[in-house]
């Protein structure tokens, strides 16, 4: 039996899982990791002179990792040049934001060459290979171009893009036919599997073939529906800890009895953070007795801030939290509490738990596992209520939240004086469903699932044509 090989853009396990880190993926990968006999392959955030094309192996909190240090040039183009400026606005529908950078696209292939070449003496025949997210979509073919014959899956993390905004990527055939020397390609919902698959049928004249494969660039490639979760009794028992219990305790006496609203986000414009500040101000301008009541609890961290478009969006969500807090703010209240600080795994636990209502409401989203924690935190004989965007993939399976269209402040500011005058036996029948969602989802589900599932795929003759 051989091991499983996660590759993912940034190593990113923590030492202390208790701690954690602010990013979704980073989170899912190492709850899927530890207890397991793999390695853990990718950058290590570092940069050197000189690419030395080795990875220098290392033990994190039981997790072996194999990291490689990447040219400051490489960050550029392909991290945040690529990556950052190019992909991920786009698989957002963030046209508007999205780069199209020609030097990009060359350090984008650069690396993926890069990763391939110094993973390939690594790999042993009875290994299989997962990589991870947007960043690495054609290192399967680098890596088949290097002889590499062991299956490989691919699952992304973010939304696939509908097909009239991928087509103004340049080489977007190029970056999709890359996807077929996978054996496996996964996405987090039936909705991003479906815009991948119009892409393939409709533009690259590909067929559906089988009950879960595609034909296309000579190929075979199967795909599947794989909803990531949480660790679900990892965060239960963070929320239990001693910080967890005093993190709780701490937020029920600052809040003073008034009811916490709280939203937990990287700061990122997908995030829909400024729209939610805006539905937020609604609410207040619109229940006027329900005012001095409540608190927003803004925790987001800062995210890639070397990419222009995220200094942009951070200096107008300063401007607008200070604006609100002005207009509203009396002298022993103000309605905003917005901190660009993290905060360790066991602190949110005991954040979310005391919120009344959490507040999910990104504009495209890969899934959202902020959703799925603030959940799992909630008191169950008291628990709180999920307030989401509609078009969050996590929106596919807990149906039973407060769905809203994130664009509407109207529709925000209804949903919030929804959530709190909500009865609680409701409350209570909603928690009890969606908490069997984050059950049936748990991070484990979905590794195991898209594991067995690429490790059950059926290879038909020699794979097709070479790359
Ligand atoms: C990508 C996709 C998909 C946030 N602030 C702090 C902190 N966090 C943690 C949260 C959560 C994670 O970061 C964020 O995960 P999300 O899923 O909400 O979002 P992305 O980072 O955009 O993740 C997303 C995910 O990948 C997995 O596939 O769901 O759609 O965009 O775990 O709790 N953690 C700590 N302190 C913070 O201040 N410790």
């Amino acid at each position: 039996m051989g091991r499983l090989i996660v590759v993912s853009n940034r190593v990113s396990a923590p030492t202390d899982p208790a701690a954690g880190s602010a990013g979704g993926l980073a989170m899912a990968l190492s709850a899927a990791l530890r207890k397991y006999d793999g390695l853990w392959f990718g950058w290590s955030g570092e940069t050197v002179d000189h690419f030395t094309g080795e990875a220098k192996i290392e033990d994190r909190a039981g997790v072996t990792v194999a990291l490689v240090d990447l040219e400051s040039q490489d960050v550029d183009e392909y991290y945040n040049g690529y990556a950052n400026k190019t992909l991920w606005p786009l698989f957002h529908h963030r046209v508007d934001l999205t780069t199209y950078e020609r030097s990009y696209g060359e350090g984008y292939e650069r690396v993926n060459r890069r990763f391939a070449e110094v993973l390939a003496p690594m790999i042993e025949p009875d290994d299989i290979i997962w990589v991870h997210d947007y960043h690495l979509i054609p290192m399967a073919r680098d890596l088949r171009r290097l002889g590499i014959t062991n299956r490989i899956g691919f699952f992304l993390h973010t939304p696939w893009p509908a097909r009239q905004l991928l087509v103004t990527l340049p080489h977007h055939r190029r970056l999709v036919e890359s996807l077929f020397a996978y054996d496996l390609v996964g996405f987090h919902t039936r909705e991003w599997l479906d815009l991948f698959t119009d892409y393939v049928v409709t533009e690259a004249r590909g067929d559906v073939t089988g009950e879960n494969g595609l034909e296309c660039f000579g190929r075979v490639v199967q795909t599947g529906v794989y909803p990531i979760g949480i660790d679900v009794e990892g965060f239960i028992a963070a929320g239990d800890s001693a910080l967890g219990r005093r993190t709780y305790d701490r937020m029920m006496s600052s809040t003073a009895f008034r009811s916490l609203l709280v939203g937990v986000d990287r700061l990122d414009y997908s995030k829909g953070l400024e729209q939610r500040l805006v539905g937020y101000e609604q609410f207040l301008a619109d229940n006027p007795d329900m005012r001095s009541q409540v608190l927003l609890l803004q925790v987001t961290p800062i995210s890639r801030d070397e990419v222009d478009s995220y200094q942009d969006i951070r200096g107008r969500l300063d401007s607008l939290a200070g604006r609100i807090n002005g207009a509203y703010a009396e002298m022993d209240w103000q309605p905003i509490r917005y901190l660009n600080r993290t905060y360790r795994r066991d602190q949110l636990a005991g954040i979310y738990r005391a919120a009344r209502v959490g507040l999910v409401t990104p504009l495209r989203d890969g899934m959202n596992l902020v959703a799925k924690e603030y959940v799992a935190a909630q008191d169950p004989a008291n628990p709180g209520v999920l307030i989401l965007s509609r078009f969050a993939g996590a929106a596919e399976q807990m149906g039973e939240a407060l769905l809203v269209n994130p664009f509407s402040r109207e529709e925000l500011s209804e949903a919030i004086k929804q959530a709190l005058t909500m009865p609680l036996a409701e409350r209570i029948r909603k928690w009890k469903a969606l908490m069997q969602v984050v059950r049936d989802t748990d991070v484990s589900i979905w590794r195991d699932d898209f594991v067995g599932a690429l490790k059950a795929v059926k290879i038909v003759g020699d794979g097709g044509a070479p790359f």
